[in-house]
C-alpha cells in the first residue's frame, strides 16, 4: 500500500514537472494561426485610418499610409517579417471595426480605438497595452465665446458614429441636463465638414482627434478652440483577434519593446552601440551593455525574440525601422501641438503611464 501511494506521488510529481515543462516549451514557441497566416502571405493586413492626421493618414499625393498609428502597424510587419512596407493598410470608418476584429479580415487594427470591456468581449479581440492615453472634449468656434461645455446649451453638437465618443455625450448630456441636440455622421470627414459648413456649433471626438483636425484641416486653426473639460478615459492601443493569443503576445511585446527602447535610451540612430561586437568578449561586452538590454535585443546568447517565435533580436529590427516610442511620438504627434513632457504618455520614469513589464 505504502509503496504504491509512493509510486502514484512519484508520478504525478514526474507528470506534473516534466509534463508542465513540456507543455510550455511547446505552447511558447508554436506560432499561432493568425501569425503563420502573415508568414504564408507575407504581409500584415491592418486595419487603420486614412483621414486622421497624425494616426493614421493616407497621403493623397503618394498614396502611402502614414502617422503613429500607421507606424506601430509597421512595427509588428518588422517583427514578423523584418520589412516595415510588408503591410497591407485597410482604411475602416469607426462602425466597420467590430466586423472587422470578428471575421478576421484584419490581423491586427491600430485605429484610435479605445480599449472597453464591450470590445473586448463583443468584439471578441484581445487588446494590446496602451500606446496612446487620450480622452474626449469639444472643439468649437473662438467666435461663438464659448469656455465651456455647459454653454453650449441650446446648440448642436456634430458625433461620428460606432464611437464611444457618441456614447460619453449622450452620457454626458444627460448627467449634466443639457439641451444640447447631437448630429451623427459616419466618418470623421462628414463629421468635420458639417461643423465646418455650420450645421453644428460644435464637434466631439478624442481630444487627439481634435487637434489633428484643427492643425491638418482647418484653414485658420486660431479659429477654433478645444474647450478645457475631458469628459472620458479614452486608452488608445492596438487590438486583434481573440483567435490568436499568440499573435496578440508579439503585438503586446513589441509595444513593450518600444517603450523599453526609450527607457534604455536606445533609438534607430544609437542601436548598433548596444549591438555585441564580432569577437568580442562576453565579460567585456557585459561591462557596456546591461543585461537587461542584452535581453531586449536578443544578444549574447538571449532567447528575446524566441519566447514568440521570432529572431532573437526581432527588437533590433523594429527599433532601426521605426525608432523607439519617443521617437515615433515626435515624428507623427509633436507637429500636431500635442505636448508629451508632463501628459500619462511620457514614460512612468518622467510621471506618465508607459510602463514596460521586464524581458525576462
Ligand atoms: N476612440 C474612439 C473614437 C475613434 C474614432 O473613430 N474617431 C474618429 C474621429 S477622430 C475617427 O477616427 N474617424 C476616422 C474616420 O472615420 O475616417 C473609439 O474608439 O470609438
Amino acid at each position: 500500500m505504502m509503496k504504491k501511494a509512493r509510486l502514484l506521488i512519484l508520478a504525478s510529481l514526474f507528470v506534473l514537472v516534466f509534463g508542465g515543462a513540456m507543455s510550455v516549451i511547446a505552447q511558447d514557441r508554436v506560432a499561432g494561426p493568425i501569425t503563420t497566416a502573415i508568414r504564408e502571405r507575407g504581409s500584415l493586413i491592418c486595419g487603420v485610418n486614412k483621414s486622421v492626421r497624425g494616426f493614421g493618414f493616407q497621403n493623397p499625393d503618394t498614396g502611402d499610409f502614414e502617422g503613429f498609428d500607421i507606424d506601430f502597424c509597421r512595427a509588428v510587419a518588422v517583427a514578423i517579417l523584418g520589412d516595415p512596407t510588408a503591410v497591407d493598410f485597410r482604411p475602416l470608418n469607426a462602425d466597420q471595426r467590430q466586423a472587422a476584429i470578428q471575421t478576421g479580415e484584419i490581423d491586427l487594427m491600430v485605429r484610435n480605438t479605445t480599449w472597453t470591456a464591450s470590445r473586448d468581449v463583443d468584439w471578441g479581440a484581445i487588446f494590446g497595452p496602451t500606446n496612446f492615453y487620450d480622452g474626449q472634449g469639444v472643439m468649437t468656434r473662438v467666435d461663438l465665446g464659448v469656455s465651456s461645455i455647459a454653454e453650449l446649451d441650446g446648440t448642436t453638437m456634430c458625433v461620428q458614429s460606432g464611437t464611444t465618443t457618441e456614447l460619453n455625450i449622450t452620457d454626458y448630456i444627460s448627467s449634466n441636463g443639457l439641451d444640447i441636440e447631437l448630429a451623427v455622421f459616419q466618418d470623421a470627414d462628414a463629421t468635420w465638414e458639417a461643423y465646418i459648413q455650420g450645421r453644428c456649433e460644435s464637434w466631439t471626438t478624442d481630444k487627439s482627434g481634435l487637434a489633428a483636425y484643427r492643425i491638418g484641416n482647418a484653414e485658420n486653426p486660431g479659429d477654433h478652440v478645444i474647450l478645457p473639460e475631458t469628459i472620458s478615459k479614452e486608452p488608445l492601443g492596438p487590438l486583434s483577434p481573440q483567435s490568436d493569443p499568440q499573435f496578440a503576445e508579439i503585438v503586446a511585446w513589441t509595444v513593450y519593446g518600444l517603450i523599453q527602447a526609450e527607457e534604455s535610451g536606445i533609438t534607430s540612430a544609437n542601436i548598433d552601440e548596444f549591438l555585441m561586437k564580432e569577437g568580442e568578449a562576453p565579460e567585456e561586452y557585459s561591462r557596456r551593455v546591461s543585461p537587461a538590454t542584452q535581453r531586449l535585443l536578443g544578444q549574447n546568447g538571449n532567447v528575446g525574440g524566441g519566447y514568440f517565435t521570432l529572431k532573437p533580436d526581432f527588437m533590433v529590427d523594429v527599433i532601426r525601422a521605426v525608432g523607439n516610442y519617443g521617437e515615433i511620438y515626435e515624428r507623427n504627434l509633436a507637429p500636431l501641438g500635442l505636448t508629451r513632457a508632463g501628459s500619462l504618455n511620457d514614460l512612468w520614469t518622467r510621471g506618465g503611464l508607459l510602463y514596460s513589464p521586464p524581458f525576462r
